[in-house]
């Protein structure tokens, strides 16, 4: 196996036998960071049962697990491990499939195994030839690398390795990273650097980091990558961009991970020579059929497509007068042969529909409920508007009960402060995946509709839109590597607690030192709560900056798409803030299940939390906490301002107890953040003051620059957009 950067570093501390500390801390290392267990009673426990491997026969994926392994036992415990076929003596971890190891067949597991699919894993503490061992098997290989890395992680998190007897399967099939990249390395969105991907030097040129890639992706279970932009190029279909995405999925393979691509719709078109891409016309078919095919002869084991259609700008079948199903079923006949899916996303809304965007997606999509192929998902984002600090969820979960649904959250902090905030994700994920859709009464979760456990749909799916990028530290933001890690975690099963992921993110990626578990886990847990407070409270929504999207932008009116700017969403005016979604407004409420649009209809049942999301409030209505509507929108906007002031000071409480790289770097982050949480504060402030024609409640700070000085600001390089050199 190549020896990564990150493997480098490891075996670097290994063989000089140093600490941690000697080694620059530049978070490369993720969570997979084996360093020298602190504790030496926990060391002397794991080394006890310890010793040796046994790997009968091996192959690329038994390979990749039990050079992990030994990495990480080399580390953690200092062992010096050895592989052999048999077992000797008490302290072996035998590894492999029934069909690789003749041992692990003579254990008889097969009922164990019966109900953990391809990927689950089966890890139980027993004897073979009345010595001592541990065994990780499952009914593939991939399986048992998946059960290697668990097995690390009890390791790192320090659990007990005694008495194993654990079984655990993925609730969700296909668990993707969707990074929105462009084949000019500039990334969508991205805040950490530009793409991994090294297009020009593909495909003789493999860059180590890909395999540190999917070390990670394999250690949380991500079992897929699509390699390109939503908004894509046709180029990628090309052969010579082909034989470049085949390198990768070579690399991939071993560690179970597909890769997919972003089919541009226009393709027969702009590479093809068609004069049309009519998902009916007989030639476009036939045009992917070959496309499709000669893919598969250079990936043999090619995931599929994501497809962005008919919106913001891209081409779709609706150019042509067909559906959204017609385009799908077109791409999703020409896989299915090569057993390859179509993930045809529901984002779709155009401003010249007189209609709230919010409702969009569902119009359209709802009424095709039953129309797609069985390979095809419909991928559907989090809420339905755009991954905004909080929405509620999308209603076509549940509303689509004949059609595979997959879940798209961003990664990526878009609208959520971007690489210069500490937000822990997970409490947003699940936020929605927890949500009652009520669609075959209560008890009807998202998460449901998702494992596809709410229908019976075989295919499920989850996508993660990627905030992966070239930076040393991949994510930009130490903590952001925890939502990448979280998203794995909650793809994998959806119903894990925020608090254990982020408890085991910490252990692996920090320290086991219960006071710092307890302070960052408080940080973390609290961070999107407090960000959603200083940025969009109260149910507000998308009133950021134009176009790169980096900070406050409440002021954003009269652009040329109206669904674009801040005015449309907010709807501030003298009487009152909020978007009427109600019967008497736009309705979007009514697409809904009926016990939703009970509770969030009427005033007094609403969640404050969704408040100016569903209706327009009038600035002095009364709220639970007594305060007026206004007084309420500006404590809450100072409360969030404010504990950022507490994640600074619970952060640097931790000095000398984290390492001295990362304790630095996030302690500048945070001081960024909580300058642009008072930015975030005093321009929402000011902005709807112009309409409440009311004071800043006594006792908060008045801001020390005007509204006009906040909306005089520009960003003409802000990351995540194309540049515009
Ligand atoms: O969130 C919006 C982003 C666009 C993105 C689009 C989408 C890839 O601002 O940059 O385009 O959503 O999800 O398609």
């Amino acid at each position: 196996m190549t020896l990564t950067p990150l493997l480098r570093s490891v075996l670097l501390v290994i063989l000089l036998g140093m600490g941690a500390s000697a080694i620059a801390e530049d978070g490369y290392r993720l969570w997979l960071r084996y360093d020298l267990m602190q504790d030496a009673a926990k060391r002397k426990e794991y080394s006890s049962l310890i010793k040796y491997f046994v790997v009968e026969k091996t192959s690329p994926t038994l390979e990749v697990a039990e050079k992990e392994l030994s990495l990480a036992l080399a580390g953690l415990l200092g062992l010096k491990t050895s592989s052999t076929k048999d077992v000797q003596e008490s302290g072996a971890i035998v590894l492999g499939t029934s069909d690789t190891s003749p041992l692990i067949k003579s254990l008889n597991l097969q009922e164990k195994l019966k109900t953990l699919g391809d990927e689950g894993f089966y890890i139980v503490s027993t004897t073979i030839k009345g010595k001592k061992c541990i065994v990780i098997t499952a009914n593939k290989e991939v399986g048992v690398l998946y059960g290697a890395f668990h097995f690390i992680r009890l390791l790192q998190t320090q659990h007990s390795a005694q008495n194993l007897s654990l079984q655990h399967a993925p609730q969700v099939k296909h668990r993707i990273l969707n990074h929105w990249d462009n084949l000019d390395r500039t990334v969508e969105r991205g805040y950490a650097g530009f793409s991994l991907w090294d297009w020009h030097k593909l495909p003789d040129y493999i860059d180590p980091r890909y395999f540190d890639y999917a070390r990670a992706n394999a250690s949380v279970g991500i079992n897929g990558s699509v390699l390109t932009n939503v908004n894509s190029n046709a180029q990628i279909l090309t052969e010579p961009y082909l034989r470049k995405v085949a390198a990768m999925a070579n690399v991939f393979r071993p560690y179970g991970i597909k890769v997919y691509l972003t089919a541009r719709f226009s393709a027969p078109v702009e590479i093809g020579g068609l004069t049309t891409a009519d998902p009916t016309d007989a030639a476009v078919r036939e045009w992917w059929k070959k496309k499709i095919d000669e893919i598969y002869t250079h990936v043999p084991d090619f995931g599929g497509f994501v497809v962005k259609a008919n919106s913001e700008g891209q081409p779709g079948p609706q150019n042509y007068k067909r559906t959204h199903a017609d385009g799908a079923n077109m791409l999703a006949d020409a896989l299915a042969p090569h057993n390859g899916i179509v993930m045809w996303r529901a984002f779709v809304y155009d401003n010249a529909v007189p209609e709230d965007r919010a409702k969009q997606a569902y119009n359209e999509f709802k009424p095709l409920d039953g129309k797609f192929k069985s390979n095809v998902m419909v991928q559907v984002k989090n809420g339905p508007i755009d991954f905004q600090p909080r929405e509620p969820f999308h209603p076509l979960f549940g509303a689509m009960p004949q059609t595979p649904i997959n879940m798209e959250f961003q990664l990526t902090q878009e609208y959520l402060g971007q690489a210069t905030n500490l937000v822990y994700l997970a409490p947003l994920f699940k936020e929605c995946l927890d949500s009652d859709t009520y669609a075959k009464g209560k008890g009807s979760y998202v998460y449901k509709v998702i494992d596809g456990s709410l229908e019976n749909h075989p295919l499920t799916g989850m996508a993660g839109v990627a905030n992966i990028g070239n930076d040393r530290n991949w994510c930009g933001h130490p903590f952001a590597q925890s939502n990448w890690f979280s998203f794995g975690r909650l793809a994998w099963d959806p119903t894990l607690s925020s608090e254990s992921i982020a408890d085991e993110w910490i252990r692996m990626t920090y320290s086991n030192q219960q006071d710092v578990v307890s302070t960052l886990k408080q940080v973390m847990l609290a961070s999107r709560e407090i960000t959603v407070r200083y940025m969009t409270p109260l149910g507000l929504h998308h009133i950021m900056g134009w176009d790169h999207h980096y900070g406050p932008g409440p002021w954003i009116k009269d652009k040329p798409r109206a669904d674009w700017t801040s005015a449309y969403y907010h709807k501030a005016d003298e009487a009152g803030i909020g978007f009427d979604r109600t019967k008497r407004g736009s309705d979007a409420l009514g697409q809904y299940a009926p016990e939703i649009q009970q509770k969030y209809g009427s005033l007094e049942n609403c969640p404050e939390e969704y408040l100016l999301w569903f209706h327009h409030v009038s600035w002095d209505r009364k709220m639970k906490s007594g305060r007026t509507l206004w007084d309420e929108l500006c404590h809450l906007y100072y409360q969030g301002a404010d504990s950022v002031k507490w994640m600074e000071k619970s952060w640097n409480a931790l000095e000398g107890k984290v390492d001295a790289d990362r304790f630095a770097q996030v302690k500048s982050l945070l001081a960024i953040q909580y300058k642009e949480a008072v930015w975030w504060r005093n321009s929402c402030v000011l902005y709807f003051q112009t309409f409440s024609k009311k004071e800043i409640p006594a006792g908060l700070e008045m801001p020390d620059r005007t509204l006009s000085y906040y909306e005089s600001l520009q960003f003409p390089f802000a990351p995540g957009i194309r540049p515009k050199w």
